[in-house]
């Protein structure tokens, strides 16, 4: 390897966050109620009762948040937009308010020298829209596109990079068949149907995106982590492939032409995700509609995954995935994901040879890790430091391999709120006082802003 890694000339070093997630400002200026308010104002549901209300207040601090991005050398900036600011009942009547404040973020960053990127949908549905069954009402769908056509005809002049879903079997799987995120359903007939119509969604909002931002490239976000057996025993087998399928090639075998997967449809069956027949929920023209073309894939990849049968599990008194406790952290972060770069390469090289996807954004990839401010005001976080470098060696490798791969966005610029555990985890390269909101970039953010000036680094 060499002593120092280049990357590509116009590789887009960023970071990325979410609406809900940094804004605050949850009532402010005419925005409504979303999913994520219902859901964190619902005692229970987030770890102490954490809600967004007023997170990192970017609604009110993006200049200086701008002015942070642009002292680090960020090339690139990915962000969500609430939807609620847009069009506070979900479809309908538009707030001028909302489009303002994202048109003068979009054109301050521009002025800044940084690339916007703009995701449509990072998990926050108008509670109006839940009210009428959510994303398992198919009508949801046609809503998304209204959306997007608002947005794009205000930003699609300038905006250059869209991305109309993030971690759509995150919005299925967590939001609908485990309740561990809004809307919090716990019905896996209702995630099946919601994982349809968010694919279906993304694919009619691609020629309206085209159509108002005939420049830009535009593309969707899927969270592949890399799903390994805990042994060879045909059970674990089977399982890791049960779980690389619900969580990944549900998602992927459809956007890239080849339909959902049967044997995922036959865990699903089996399940009773289909009351009403087999995929009942797809209508003619939806496999086309959602395999329409896009200009990338972004991956969103943070970690490995080590998955034991639950029969065997049950069997042997083992726990489901394989998390020795306590975690050694410098492997572990403290989310309990396993450090694993090897896997940001093979996912790289699984999407990109497996599925031709002409172009892969990293739209997310990061560790959580407390460290605060030490005696001297710095934040000396070595852990993160080291899990971006590895990552970004990982990407480097995989570009050599042929991989087209043109961006990494780190997750995330801010620390957050992070959903169901709230502000108990951090994943910054820049740590948040959440009482003062004070903002100190921390050494991962330091080192990360030298690579991105530089365009490269040197592995060790
Ligand atoms: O914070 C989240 C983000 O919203 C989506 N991807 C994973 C991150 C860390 O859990």
């Amino acid at each position: 390897m060499p002593s120092f890694l280049t990357f590509p000339e116009h590789f887009l070093w960023g970071a990325a966050t979410a609406a809900y997630q940094i804004e605050g400002a949850w009532q402010a200026d005419g925005k409504g109620e979303s999913i994520w308010d219902r859901f964190a104002h619902t005692p229970g549901k987030t770890r102490n009762g954490d809600t967004g209300d007023v997170a990192c207040d970017h609604y009110h601090r993006w200049p200086d948040d701008i002015r942070l991005m642009q002292s680090l050398g960020l090339r690139a900036y990915r962000f969500s937009i609430a939807w609620t600011r847009i069009l506070p009942q979900g479809r309908g009547a538009i707030n001028q308010a909302g489009l303002d404040f994202y048109s003068r973020l979009v054109d301050s960053l521009l002025a800044a020298g940084i690339e916007p990127g703009v995701t449509l949908y990072h998990w926050d549905l108008p509670q109006a829209l839940q009210d009428q069954g959510g994303w398992a009402n198919r009508d949801t769908a046609a809503a998304f596109v209204e959306y997007a056509d608002v947005v794009s005809r205000r930003l699609g002049d300038r905006v250059k990079l869209w991305i109309t879903h993030n971690e759509p079997a995150v919005v299925a799987w967590l939001g609908h068949s485990n309740g561990e995120h809004a809307p919090g359903i716990n019905d896996v007939a209702t995630a099946a149907a919601v994982s349809h119509h968010l694919l279906l969604s993304h694919g009619w909002a691609m020629p309206v995106l085209r159509q108002n931002s005939p420049d830009a490239e535009a593309g969707i976000t899927l969270n592949i982590n890399w799903t390994a057996p805990a042994s060879r025993s045909a059970a674990d087998l089977d399982f890791a492939r049960n779980v690389d399928g619900r969580w990944v090639r549900w998602f992927l075998d459809p956007l890239y032409g080849r339909c959902y997967p049967a044997d995922v449809t036959a865990d699903l069956e089996a399940e009773g995700a289909f009351p009403h027949g087999v995929l009942s929920f797809v209508q003619p023209g939806d496999y086309v509609a959602i395999a329409t073309p896009t200009d990338f894939l972004g991956v969103n990849y943070y970690n490995r995954v080590i998955v034991r049968s639950p029969a065997v599990a049950e069997a042997d008194n083992l726990p489901p995935t394989v998390i020795p406790a306590p975690h050694d952290l410098d492997h572990w972060s403290e989310m309990g994901w396993e450090t694993y770069p090897d896997g940001l390469f093979a996912t790289l090289a699984r999407v990109a040879f497996e599925y031709q996807a002409p172009r892969i954004y990293i739209t997310e990839n990061g560790a959580s890790y407390a460290d605060g401010p030490d005696a001297d005001g710095r934040v000396h976080d070595a852990r993160r430091l080291a899990y971006v470098r590895q990552h970004l060696v990982a990407a480097w490798r995989a570009i050599q391999a042929g991989v087209p791969l043109a961006g990494y966005f780190a997750w995330s610029l801010l620390d957050n709120f992070e959903w169901a555990h709230g502000y108990a985890q951090r994943f910054g390269l820049t740590w948040v006082n959440y009482e003062t909101q004070e903002r100190i970039v921390k050494d991962s953010g330091l080192w990360y802003g030298q690579a991105a000036r530089a365009g490269g680094f040197a592995p060790a």
